[in-house]
């Protein structure tokens, strides 16, 4: 059926709220990895965004915040940021989403009647509300084999969630060597501080046990602003001899996410990273360089979007995904969305939640759907007004492009 100018939005918006989205990166678990998966209003208000923005007015020492039971930190939070002021932040507004998607009255303001609703609640049946209210199919999780807790779930034969994916991130391998030698000895790969004798094989052949034993979609690290390849360090013959090698045998991507400076702030924990501009020419050099491996990319500065998306105009191998972190706000997601559609059409991965709890699943995909339909609405508007003609099943094809197929399509590539 054709959509006229006048019907786009309808259109558009009914394809977009019944697309089923994968979700490329979070920070979520099955709830077979007990403990690990976050959820609930104390975790919701808890969330190191919101730590971020309580700091902004509170004079408590961090130590003494962080030494508070959950309980107490999230009441800290919510007197300050939504009682005493009104919560206009993205973050903070996430939180209003949450509440009223989930049905609960926004107007009441009643920290007390939200943790009832919660209290009422299994974690088996949330995830299944949260999912189907954020119309999620899948996500990827951020899993970690430097992490003990993580190690052992996975030692057992532990039956996952089909809605949960794996990843395989490997930060130590490349931003902290040393650390990572004392897990791989310590697992039994004969792995040395200066990477030398058969360290480079004893990697290849700990990063390609764990994609197995995981099932991993993709490698990932999150990298420094300062990140080069332009250099003979271990880390860069860490990432040529090892990690490269490994996703080309098991063809999957390297999620290369840039331009984090980690702990600006020690004292806020997670809450304490921060934003650098990166160089693009150690993307452009990785994908020349490596023409069969293939690279999903994120950069964490706004400065960094325009020349990554000309990057990908140049590399069929490079997949630009997500406005990551600091650039999941609507101005920017608006602003970074239209320039990602006016130079790549609908060749890139619009979206990741990085959700770290599960409710956030609800306001980061409705909020960002919001203003992808925005953008992509006037681009269609700008077509019709040609005589091209648009069709509802390509507006169908075009939104399960952006929200999985160019993600499974990359995969397979
Ligand atoms: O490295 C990452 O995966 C980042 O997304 C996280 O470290 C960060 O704390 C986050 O959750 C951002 O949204
Ligand atoms: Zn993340």
């Amino acid at each position: 059926m054709l959509v006229g100018p006048d019907k786009v939005r309808e259109v558009l918006d009914a394809k977009l709220n019944s697309v089923e989205i994968v979700d490329v990166h979070t920070h979520l678990f099955p709830a077979e990895f007990t403990g690990m998966l976050l959820w609930g209003i104390d975790e919701i208000l808890t969330y190191h965004y919101l730590i971020a923005e309580y700091f902004r007015y509170s004079e408590l020492d961090y130590a003494e915040f962080f030494r508070l039971p959950k309980a107490k930190q999230a009441e800290l939070i919510w007197q300050t940021l939504f009682v005493e002021r009104s919560p206009v932040s993205e973050a903070q507004r996430g939180v209003l989403t949450i509440l009223q998607r989930l049905g609960l009255d926004v107007g009441a303001r009643s920290l007390e009647e939200y943790r009832e609703y919660f209290r009422g609640r299994t974690l088996n049946e949330q995830i299944d509300t949260v999912f189907q209210l954020a119309r999620v199919k899948e996500i990827v999780m951020t899993n970690d084999p430097f992490d003990p807790q993580e190690r052992e779930y996975w030692k057992g034969e532990t039956e996952v969630d089909p809605r949960f994916k794996s990843s395989l991130r490997i930060d130590p391998l490349l931003v902290n060597f040393p650390q990572a030698v004392q897990t791989l000895q310590g697992e039994g790969y004969g792995v040395s501080a200066d990477f030398s004798g058969s360290s480079a094989a004893e990697v290849r052949r700990f990063l390609s046990d764990w994609v197995t034993k995981i099932d991993a979609l993709y490698m990932a690290a999150s990298l420094p602003p300062t990140f080069t390849v332009f250099d003979d360090s271990i880390q860069t013959r860490v990432l040529k001899e090892c990690v490269l090698p490994v996703c080309r045998e098991h063809n999957i991507p390297f999620a290369m996410m840039i331009g984090v400076k980690k702990l600006v702030n020690k004292e806020l924990g997670l809450a304490g990273d921060s934003v650098g501009k990166a160089e693009i020419r150690v993307v452009e050099q990785l994908c020349t360089e490596y023409p069969e491996n293939k690279f999903l990319v994120t950069m964490l500065s706004r400065e960094n979007q325009h020349e990554l998306a000309i990057a990908a105009r140049k590399y069929r191998n490079l997949m630009v995904f997500g406005c990551w972190w600091f650039l999941n706000n609507p101005s920017l997601v608006e602003e970074i969305t239209a320039m990602r559609l006016e130079t790549l059409g609908l060749s890139f991965i619009p979206q990741h939640s990085d959700a770290r709890v599960l409710e956030h699943l609800i306001y980061k995909w409705e909020h960002s759907k919001k203003i992808i339909g925005d953008v992509l609405a006037e681009k269609y508007g700008d077509i019709l007004a040609t005589g091209w003609q648009l069709t509802e099943d390509q507006v169908q094809k075009d939104v399960e492009e952006l929200f999985q197929n160019n993600f499974y399509r990359f995969l397979r590539r």
